[in-house]
This record gives structure tokens, C-alpha cells and sequence, in this order.
């Protein structure tokens, strides 16, 4: 099922990261951005993600996030989320990096969660910085005003154009500086600054390799690519890794 090489590069790997998209919560039922029900294909991403579409019209922006908070309820963590956080077990070091603001890594189990583009369900407001969780959120017949101040109250997700969060942009540089083995999972690597990770981790000297069900925009500098989903070829490669540490 997994080359040699991959297989003893695993067996000999002390550091690990796993960076993950979309794709990797897309059997969970979270639609992905740009598959053929992507959410980006109902919307134009700059109508949506970005501050500038929600100062104009926060209460379509609002919709938007309402109803992806509303489908998180209904969803689990996958086999590729539990067998991540099975590798976090494994390996002496290892470090999830999302762009998924579904909290379903974490859910899973994974301790070392890197969410580099927020997390749907915190929020806070732009007038004093006061922060919501969902179920704290005024109710969401509009776009919600802060309790406090009366000021718009926004997701905390990074949106087009705005900065990435400082701590985790960097801790995910240094994991992925350091690692022996890099997976780009589920994500079609189109967007940055975080799609840059995999080619800076192969620059320093990681192995990498990409899991998706079709190639990407990465692929051709990937050391491997494993066709699959990533539900399936997770657990898979879990496996192999019990019994090769079984002495
Ligand atoms: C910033 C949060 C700068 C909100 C999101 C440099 C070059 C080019 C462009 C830029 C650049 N620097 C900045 C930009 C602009 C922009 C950008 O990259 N645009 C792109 C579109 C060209 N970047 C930014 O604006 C970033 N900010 O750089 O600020 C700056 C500098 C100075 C001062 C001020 C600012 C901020 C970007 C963050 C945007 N926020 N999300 C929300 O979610 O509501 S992005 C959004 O896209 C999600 O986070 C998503 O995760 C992310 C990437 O998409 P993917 O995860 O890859 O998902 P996608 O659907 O595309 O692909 C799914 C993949 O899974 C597919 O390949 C599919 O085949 C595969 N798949 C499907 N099923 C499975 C599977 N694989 C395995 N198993 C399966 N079962
Ligand atoms: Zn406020």
C-alpha cells in the first residue's frame, strides 16, 4: 500500500506535521471551497471573507457563517481526524496545522493544533475586542451587536487580506522548519501565506508528501503523492505504523 521508502522514513521520523484544508473534513459533511459543492461556488470568497464585504453588508456575511456554525453542529470528526490524533501518540514530536476553522481536529483529540485561519466557534467585537463563544452570541436574527459596547460582533476567522494569527504563524514556520516528515492534506494549496508551508518544509529538508483525492498545484514538488482520501489512507497508515513498532 505505502512505499518502502515512506514506510522506513516513518519508522526513523522523530518530528512529524500534518497540514491540513478543507479536504480533510469533507467526510465529515463539511463542504469544501472549491470542489464541485464547494462553498465558494454558492458565493465569490471577496463577497464573503473578506472585513471590507462585512462592514458593508454584515448581515449577508452573517447568513453565511450562520449557517456553516449551524452544519458544525451536526457534524463529527472523521477517521482521518481520530488517526491523526492516534500519530500524536506515536510520534515524539507532532503538529497539526489547519486551515479549517472547524474545530474538528481538536474534537478528535489532536493536542498541538495550529489553527492558522481562526476558529468559527469563537467570536468577538470589532468596537471593544470582547470575545463570544456561539452559544454567548446576542441572537443571530441580524448581524449581533455586542452586549457591552454595541459594536458589530464578528467571527474570528482570518478573512481575505487580513493577517494571519502571529503565534501560530510562526510556531507552524518552526514545525515545519523542523520536521522529518510534512503532509499537505486535503487542501488544494491555493491560498497564502499558508499554501507556502509544504515548499518551506521541503526546502529545509523534510520529506513530503501530499494526500488528496486528485492532484494539486503542489504536487509536482512533493516527494510522494498519495491518491486517496484522506479518511481512508490515514487510519491505513496508522496501521503500519502499530506494526512496525511492534518489536
Ligand atoms: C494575507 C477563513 C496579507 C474564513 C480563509 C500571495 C500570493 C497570492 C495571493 C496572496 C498572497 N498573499 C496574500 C494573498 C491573498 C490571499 C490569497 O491567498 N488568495 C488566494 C485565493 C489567491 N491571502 C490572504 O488574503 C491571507 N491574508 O496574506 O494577508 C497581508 C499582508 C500584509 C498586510 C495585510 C494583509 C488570508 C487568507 C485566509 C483566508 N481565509 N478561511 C472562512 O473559512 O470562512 S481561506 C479558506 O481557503 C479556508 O481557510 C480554506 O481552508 C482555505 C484553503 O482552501 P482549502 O482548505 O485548500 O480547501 P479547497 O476546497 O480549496 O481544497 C480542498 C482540497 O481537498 C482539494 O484539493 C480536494 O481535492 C481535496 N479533497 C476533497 N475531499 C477530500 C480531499 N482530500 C482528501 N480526502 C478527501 N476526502
Ligand atoms: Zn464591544
Amino acid at each position: 500500500m505505502f512505499s518502502s521508502r515512506l514506510t522506513s522514513k516513518l519508522k526513523e521520523a522523530a518530528s512529524v506535521v500534518a497540514f491540513t484544508g478543507a479536504g480533510m473534513s469533507a467526510e465529515s459533511g463539511v463542504p469544501t471551497f472549491r470542489g464541485e459543492d464547494g462553498i465558494w461556488k454558492k458565493f465569490k470568497p471577496e463577497e464573503l471573507a473578506s472585513f471590507d464585504a462585512f462592514i458593508r453588508n454584515p448581515e449577508v456575511v452573517w447568513e453565511w457563517y450562520k449557517y456553516r456554525k449551524q452544519l458544525l453542529l451536526s457534524v463529527q470528526p472523521n477517521p482521518g481526524h481520530f488517526a491523526l490524533a492516534e500519530m500524536e501518540k506515536i510520534f515524539p514530536q507532532f503538529t497539526v496545522i489547519t486551515q479549517n476553522i472547524d474545530n474538528l481536529h481538536r474534537r478528535a483529540g489532536s493536542g498541538t493544533v495550529y489553527e492558522l485561519h481562526g476558529n468559527i466557534e469563537r467570536n468577538y467585537c470589532i468596537g471593544c475586542g470582547m470575545k463570544y463563544s456561539n452559544e454567548e452570541i446576542p441572537s443571530l436574527d441580524r448581524a449581533p451587536r455586542c452586549a457591552q459596547c454595541s459594536g458589530l460582533i464578528r467571527p474570528d476567522v482570518v478573512w481575505f487580506g487580513e493577517l494571519l494569527p502571529v503565534e501560530e504563524w510562526n510556531a507552524s514556520v518552526a514545525a515545519a522548519e523542523r520536521a522529518d516528515i510534512f503532509f499537505s492534506i486535503g487542501t488544494s494549496a491555493v491560498v497564502y501565506p499558508a499554501a507556502s508551508l509544504p515548499v518551506s518544509a521541503k526546502h529545509a529538508g523534510a520529506y513530503v508528501v501530499e494526500i488528496n483525492i486528485e492532484p494539486t498545484e503542489l504536487s509536482h514538488q512533493m516527494d510522494e503523492v498519495l491518491l486517496g482520501k484522506s479518511g481512508d489512507l490515514l487510519p491505513r497508515l496508522v496501521d503500519v505504523l502499530k506494526h512496525s513498532l511492534v518489536r
